[in-house]
């Protein structure tokens, strides 16, 4: 309510802002998709490139856990202390609420003492490896904004790999490596992201950074999104307009930052010494608290708003495009090919909208598309370009555009646009004859569209 409100309100400042100023005053939000403008024309709608806000992605997720009997308690086991290796008599068991780590203390509220958390089964059948995946889901095309976050409640694992999916988890990359030793676990070089650049910012590397013997009270694992973007927007991220920028024109790193899944591969629990103490395992396992995955719907640049229905994230279409991320024109509206939205030029972006086919009456042949036979039309002129495209050329007083080369009119309105009421032609305007006051024509317009029709003389502006 408060938000709705909140939201009504800025959209509403931006619609004043953008009409009284040439930029609204912090630029590169791109958080709507339309504007209302004066021109010469009269009230007109002015098309930007739009996206919805970052939020908390993990709302929206489904989790899945692999093998799928992995989590604690069924049937009920005893493990030890986190602070105490040798106090082995902490109880997991799943019936019981108050002793259960179902996957879902993942993605709840943090904040309060203890900590809710997932935990997996003990390391009973060591040596044979203990792994787990577990997999988060949106089944939309989400762009990260935000660092990755996964909070443990045991000790971070020794050896782990976050990867990634682009198409609902069909194939799957690999997105970092995490290790206490990185060359013995995976034969990498270990790196930190700051020993990346510009130019090497796309590479995968391994990163000994958030591993057991590394800061060993931190329980905290970052995939850094925000090192990232430091490179092309500096290290207050106050330069956003060179990173929209290389991300406007570089796929490969716009792709980098977005996913449809997200795999956590825990390869290694914490071992925090060279040997696995084999006389108690019921020391090794892993415990989850917390996973934070910050981002926005990928919508290209077509819509500020994204829709949670039906478990289901949707981005809602502006532009005249459709499809979950907006990744196609409308029927009717394949005037020209589908494009995404550009964030450039800054600060308001292209917002590349589709425009109605040419025969917007009845299906547009998809291929081979027929121009409309001018003469058919009763237009004399042949070369004549479009009168109206209801896209910068608008039919006014409630005209409709007919195949681009006229507005066809209501009864009482006359003239090229309908700008012109018929009375004021015929000179028989009176005082309540009129339905409100005509509108203003753009003189250079009106000319402009004279001489291409090669009419001059018919109009009287
Ligand atoms: C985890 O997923 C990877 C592929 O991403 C697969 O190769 C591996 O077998 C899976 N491990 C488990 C324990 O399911
Ligand atoms: C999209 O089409 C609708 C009519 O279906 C029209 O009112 C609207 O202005 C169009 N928007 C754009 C961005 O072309
Ligand atoms: C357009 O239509 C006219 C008459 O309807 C016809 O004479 C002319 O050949 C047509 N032109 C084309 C390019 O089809
Ligand atoms: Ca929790």
């Amino acid at each position: 309510m408060y938000l709705s409100r909140f939201l009504s309100i800025h959209a509403l400042w931006v619609t004043v802002s953008s009409v009284m100023q040439p930029y609204p005053l912090v630029w590169g939000h791109y958080d709507v998709c339309k504007t209302q403008i004066y021109t010469e024309e009269g009230k007109v709608w002015d098309y930007m490139a739009c996206q919805p806000e970052s939020t908390d992605m993990t709302k929206y997720l489904k989790v899945k856990l692999d093998p799928p009997d992995i989590t604690c308690g069924d049937p009920p086991e005893t493990f030890c202390a986190m602070g105490n290796p040798y106090m082995c008599n902490n109880e997991c068991d799943a019936s019981t609420p108050e002793l259960a780590h179902p996957p879902e203390l993942m993605f709840d509220f943090e904040g309060r003492h203890p900590s809710t958390f997932w935990q997996s089964a003990t390391w009973k059948e060591y040596p044979k490896p203990l792994q787990v995946n577990i997999t988060l889901s949106w089944s939309k095309t989400i762009e990260l904004t935000d660092n990755i976050v996964i909070t443990f409640e045991s000790g971070r694992p020794d050896q782990m790999i976050l990867e990634k999916s682009l198409d609902y988890g069909r194939t799957w990359q690999p997105y970092q490596y995490y290790a206490t030793d990185c060359l013995d676990a995976f034969h990498m070089d270990p790196k930190s992201v700051r020993d990346l650049s510009q130019h090497t910012v796309l590479e995968i590397i391994c990163t000994e950074e958030y591993s057991t013997s590394y800061m060993t009270n931190s329980k905290i694992i970052h995939f850094e999104i925000k090192d990232r973007f430091a490179f092309f927007a500096g290290p207050w991220l106050r330069n956003m307009a060179s990173l929209y920028g290389q991300l406007d024109t570089t796929k490969k790193l716009r792709d980098f930052f977005t996913v449809t899944d997200l795999r956590i591969r825990l390869l290694r629990p914490a071992v925090g010494e060279i040997f696995v103490d084999e006389l108690h395992l019921a020391r090794y396992f892993y415990a989850i608290s917390d996973i934070k995955v910050h981002g926005r719907c990928k919508c290209n640049l077509h819509a500020t708003v994204c829709v949670y229905d039906n478990s289901k994230l949707t981005c809602e279409c502006e532009h005249n495009t459709t499809g979950p991320d907006c990744g196609k024109c409308k029927k009717n509206y394949q005037g020209r090919p589908w494009s995404p939205g550009s964030y450039l030029p800054i600060p308001k972006g292209t917002a590349n909208t589709c425009i109605p086919s040419i025969s917007s009456i009845g299906n547009p042949p998809k291929f081979n598309r027929k121009w409309p036979n001018i003469s058919s039309l009763e237009v004399s002129n042949p070369k004549q370009a479009n009168v109206c495209d209801n896209e910068l050329l608008h039919c006014q007083n409630g005209g409709t555009c007919h195949n681009n080369v006229r507005c066809l009119c209501p009864a009482a309105y006359t003239g090229i646009l309908c700008e012109k009421l018929r009375c004021e032609e015929a000179g028989s305007c009176g005082p309540d004859s009129g339905q409100g006051a005509p509108p203003r024509g753009s003189p250079a317009l009106l000319s402009l569209l004279a001489a291409l029709l090669g009419t001059a003389g018919q109009l009287c502006i």
